[in-house]
């Protein structure tokens, strides 16, 4: 395998070693289908450290209704709803294939309600090719409305349930619609949580210009992108200085840069999503930006929070 960059000096994350910060962000990058276009050149090549899957779900998903994207300034809105092979498929046809990436390996997982969640963390967590689990109680797509993840009390008692069910790092995503993602993140600590990621998509709509009517297929949808990169950056912070296990920051990150503002409020990691839509390769330019502007800070930075 090349040199990645980002590479310049490795990490820890919840005990797994990484060769650097930079993740993507879950059903960002699709490294199956990635893999089937681009062949062994991908592995060789790989654009992130870690790889982090699409959510799944105990059951098959569809998704919704398309239209599915809509493009605003410096930013996207999906309602994509979960679309996914369900616990079983993904166990038996995908997760053999995310297991040859080149990386560690984490799976998102979504349940609608406590139990399905910890038949979600049972099955995948005993699975060897599994090094973390991501807990989506964020996702704005779904139609119960329901966000776990958005009441410091109900994510307590979700990552209790599901702490003792597996010994892999349990990362619990945050929605950046709750009134106080510090007080969330505080309360998955303080439930077990081996770390947190933060932003989900923030809550939007589109009109169609024809009709007036929402554009898509959900209704409304989750907007990310350089359009909410603020907003991310401002509660990243708040969680990385309410916490003390790592925190995986993203939201709109789209250069070098952007990644070195979100490992200078606290965060562990960064991770890539709505960037690589437009580039497929943007996670290693943006861990090479990185690496070039730690040279040029004269810095062997860990990674690490202060
Ligand atoms: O599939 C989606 O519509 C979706 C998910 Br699971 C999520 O976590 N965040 C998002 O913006 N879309």
């Amino acid at each position: 395998m090349s040199t990645i960059p980002g590479t310049a000096v490795g990490l820890e994350l919840c005990g797994v070693a990484l060769a650097g910060p930079v993740l993507n962000g879950s059903g960002t990058f699709d490294a199956i289908a990635a893999h089937r276009a681009f062949g062994d050149a991908l592995l060789e090549r790989f654009p992130f450290h870690a790889f982090v899957s699409k959510t799944i779900t105990v059951e098959p998903r569809e998704g919704n209704s398309p239209p599915r994207l809509w493009e605003t300034p410096a930013g996207l809105i999906n309602s994509i709803g979960l679309p996914n092979k369900g616990l079983e498929g993904f166990l038996a046809q995908d997760l053999p294939l995310l297991a040859e990436l080149p990386v560690p390996l984490m799976v998102s997982v979504m349940g609608f309600s406590r139990d399905e969640l910890a038949l979600l963390v049972e099955r995948v967590g005993a699975r060897e090719e599994v090094a973390f689990l991501e807990l989506n109680v964020s996702c704005p797509n779904v139609e119960t409305g329901l966000i776990m993840g958005a009441d410091p009390g109900e994510t307590a008692r979700a990552v209790e349930r599901l702490r003792p069910l597996t010994e892999k790092p349990l990362v619990v995503k945050l929605t950046p619609n709750a009134v106080d993602p510090a007080a969330v993140a505080s309360s998955a600590e303080g439930a077990g949580a081996d770390a947190i990621s933060l932003i989900n998509t923030l809550k939007g709509m589109a009109l169609s210009p024809g009709t007036g009517r929402p554009w898509l297929g959900g209704g409304t949808g989750g907007v990310s992108g350089p359009a909410v990169r603020a907003v991310a950056l401002q509660q990243v912070a708040a969680v990385a200085s309410r916490v003390d296990i790592p925190v995986i920051g993203m939201g709109g990150i789209a250069s070098g840069q952007d990644a070195l503002d979100f490992l200078a409020v606290g965060s562990t990691c960064v991770a890539v999503g709505t960037e690589s839509f437009r580039d497929p390769s943007a996670g290693r330019r943006i861990g090479a930006e990185l690496d070039a502007l730690h040279q040029q800070q004269g810095a062997k930075r860990a990674y690490r929070r202060p």
